[in-house]
């Protein structure tokens, strides 16, 4: 009867937790972005861009959204540093993948970046959020062509949920869209991947 009652309390004082990899290259923007989602979700304001280092570990965001929470994990993109991320691909939900559209010379390389997370086994058929940022500034690589870059690989994406958003300055609805749809999609996802249960 007692371990009755405390699987009971262990049930009502759960809840799921969900894991968002934010993955990229280096200076894409990926710190940047875990910081609008603080401020955004939790009201505790965003670091200023001027002093968001480059990362050389991990940063761990949490954010609740209707009793989920969101744990997403920020990895450095340092050529040196993508070596660890396969250490967090699993348990993993979704991925928010962000592309520098400042940079247009740099988009073969993020391409290629791309399809590595695509073939790794642990994350096939996750949700992929690809988010393209600094869409505000001047000479950004067009989004249309970014969708065409992406209509290439529709053979390694096979039947993935996967979106384009643009995110800018200028545009502030974006990102919370971009997140409202990864959360529904792991939701949808959460008999095939599903979320752990943590205490709350
Ligand atoms: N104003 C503005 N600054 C940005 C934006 N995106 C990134 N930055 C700044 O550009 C610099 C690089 O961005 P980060 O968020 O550190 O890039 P990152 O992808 O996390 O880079 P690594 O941690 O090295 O992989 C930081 O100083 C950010 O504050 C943006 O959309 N607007
Ligand atoms: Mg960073």
């Amino acid at each position: 009867m007692l371990s009755l009652a405390k699987g009971f309390y262990n049930y009502l004082n759960q809840k799921e937790e969900y894991t968002v990899l934010i993955l990229g290259l280096a200076d894409s923007g990926k710190t940047f972005i875990s910081e609008q989602i603080k401020e955004i979700y939790t009201g505790l304001p965003a670091l200023n861009s001027d002093t968001i280092q480059p990362t050389i570990g991990v940063n761990i965001r949490k954010i609740n959204i209707n009793k989920i929470q969101l744990k997403f994990i920020d990895l450095g993109g340092d050529e040196q540093l993508r070596d660890i991320w396969e250490a967090y691909y699993s348990p993993c939900n979704g991925i928010l993948f962000v592309v520098d559209l400042a940079k247009p010379e740099s988009i073969n390389q993020t391409f290629e970046v791309f399809k590595n997370i695509l073939s790794a086994p642990e994350l096939s058929s996750l949700p992929v959020s690809i988010l393209g940022n600094r869409a505000e500034t001047e000479n950004a690589f067009p989004l249309y062509q970014l969708k065409e870059n992406l209509n290439k690989l529709l053979d390694i994406i096979e039947d993935r949920d996967c979106r384009v958003f643009q995110i800018s300055n200028q545009l502030e609805i974006e990102l919370p869209r971009a997140i409202s749809w990864i959360y529904h999609r792991m939701l949808d996802n959460k008999l095939s991947h599903p979320p752990i249960m943590i205490n709350t």
